[in-house]
């Protein structure tokens, strides 16, 4: 029998299951469900429930189970004996709140995720509750975002009382997904890991403990409902029998701690030890890199997590990312390939014309309710062309924005997410940061789910292996795909750079030292 080792990723949009084989040390099975496609009785659209309030967004919890069902007996199906996983990892999308009774039922039917921005007026309340933004970093390590659970629970016990009260436990979405697999309502365990719960806003990372402030601004009952913190770097138990009599998994498969799909993504991008920066394109753009020590920054702007392995990440989040390319292509039929063509036909600084991509509340810098906006387009400006580089280079100069505050500069950045098989997203990314960028290989946070795995088992039967050695055959990056900066577009781009964030700056009302307009001129000329 293989030694096999199983990553699960649940994130937004869809379920993903890789796993990987110890002997010939390569990945032998690829599977996901697309909720949207796969299991459209839920009614989504991005893994998004349809026709709620603005600014919410929630999914059924269900669902995500229903996926890993139907990935499971697709896998039973396969050539693959299930019986030969050692173990499994569940990476899952991060913040979003799950909360079961005592018996194991969801006390809320849906879960809101972590780009739901109906929580402004609970972020607001538990700031003033110590005293402003200093004082919930001092408490937390973090500014409270509405992205972050901590102003969910607070929702939950200010909107819906009797649920909050029937509340047991308050998950975060992995979490949920390793009490199911460690048998649910039949003695599913319940535990959180460091990584994950770093990102509720109520745990300070450096001091590893519960802010008691913040849980009493809450509610005196919540401590009573956060599990216990197990060690990311372990397993938490096994297979629940049902699931091994149901999918044919051996009762000896061990379910490991878990963690975010950020914390994993850095795994699968073999970013495990300091010194290497990973930018993630998926449905939110995300960049991060490993420390030993926390980094707190003092504006909140870079969340202050943990990793999966006793490490930090400090982490800069965009929540938009993908959402305004992905318009566009619809909008105008368009594959990759054609919007790398289209592209081309203008220069980069787009002759003075920026967006702001703000479709949905933006996460950083912290704007809850914001709008999209065009500046420098004149009457005849809207053409397909000129909307096309707009919207590429306002979602990368976004995220540079917020990139300025990480505390490193890379001379590389390794490229995951759907979006990094863009070539057009990978060459601007590199003329923007001023850093050549190389797309990794594969699965990210599925395959860093995998290769954690491997790890922790490993480590539990005896073996001293780092996770770098565990990394080391599955990581690939894809060379032929590398991008150096452009010196005349990187030029260009330190203008439009200083462009984006006076005009940043001056929507928000904060001083801004550039004049917006003075800033065209220069480009134009
Ligand atoms: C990070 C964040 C997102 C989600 C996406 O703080 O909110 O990257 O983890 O799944």
């Amino acid at each position: 029998m293989p030694t096999l080792f199983a990553g699960i990723d649940s994130s937004t949009q869809g379920t993903k299951l890789v796993l990987i084989d110890q002997e010939n040390l390569s990945v032998i099975h690829i599977d996901s469900v697309a909720y949207d496609q796969d299991l459209a009785r839920f009614g989504t659209k991005n893994g998004v429930i349809q026709g709620l309030d603005t600014g919410v967004s929630e999914s059924d919890p269900l669902m995500w189970i229903q996926a890993l069902e139907v990935l499971f007996t697709r896998l039973g199906q396969s050539s693959i004996s299930p019986a030969a996983i050692r173990c499994i990892s569940v990476s899952g999308q991060q913040h979003g709140l799950v909360t079961l009774d005592a018996e194991g039922s969801l006390t809320r039917s849906t879960s809101k995720l972590w780009n739901d921005f109906s929580t402004e007026e609970e972020c607001r309340i538990l700031t003033q509750a110590v005293g402003g933004v200093d004082g919930m970093i001092a408490e937390v390590g973090n500014s409270q975002r509405t992205g972050y659970t901590a102003a969910k629970i607070l929702h939950l016990a200010r909107k819906e009382p009797e649920a909050f009260a029937r509340t047991a436990t308050c998950f975060l979405v992995h979490n949920f997904i390793n009490w199911y697999l460690t048998g649910g309502r039949g003695g599913g365990i319940r535990v959180m890991e460091p990584g994950d719960t770093s990102g509720m806003a109520l745990r300070h990372p450096g001091k590893g403990c519960w802010s008691e402030k913040v849980l009493s601004a809450i509610s005196p009952r919540l401590k009573a409902m956060l599990p216990p913190i197990h060690p990311a770097d372990e397993s938490i138990g096994f297979i629940g029998k049902d699931l091994c009599a149901r999918f044919g998994f051996a009762p000896s498969c061990r379910i490991d701690a878990g963690c975010g799909d950020n914390m994993y993504g850095a795994v699968g991008t073999g970013n495990v030890t300091p010194g290497i920066v990973t930018v993630s394109l998926g449905t939110s753009g995300t960049a991060y890199t490993i420390l030993t020590e926390p980094y707190i920054d003092p504006s909140g702007e870079i969340a202050a997590f943990c990793d999966s392995t006793g490490k930090h990440l400090p982490l800069l989040c965009v929540s938009n990312l993908a959402n305004g390319y992905k318009a566009v292509l619809e909008h105008y039929g368009l594959s990759h390939h054609d919007f790398n063509q289209i592209v081309c036909r203008t220069p980069a600084g787009n002759n003075g014309r920026l967006l702001i991509p703000w479709y949905i509340g933006e996460r950083t810098p912290d704007v809850p309710v914001a709008a999209p906006f065009y500046f420098g387009f004149e009457v005849n400006d809207f053409t397909r062309e000129n909307l096309c580089r707009a919207v590429l280079e306002g979602h990368i100069l976004n995220l540079y924005d917020g990139f300025r505050k990480m505390p490193i500069r890379p001379k590389e950045i390794r490229l995951t997410g759907g979006l990094s098989q863009s070539d057009a997203w990978c060459q601007t990314i590199a003329d923007v940061f001023e850093a050549e960028t190389v797309p990794v290989e594969g699965e990210g946070a599925a395959l860093g789910a995998a290769i954690h795995a491997a790890w922790v088992w490993r480590k539990e039967a005896g073996e001293e292996i780092t996770l770098t050695e565990v990394c080391r055959p599955y990581v690939k990056l894809l060379e032929e795909r590398r991008k150096k900066p452009i010196a005349a577009h990187s030029a260009v781009y330190r203008t439009q750079r200083e462009l984006f964030r006076a005009l940043s700056e001056r929507v928000r009302g904060k001083p801004s030292l550039q004049d917006p307009f003075l800033l065209r001129v220069r480009i134009l000329s």
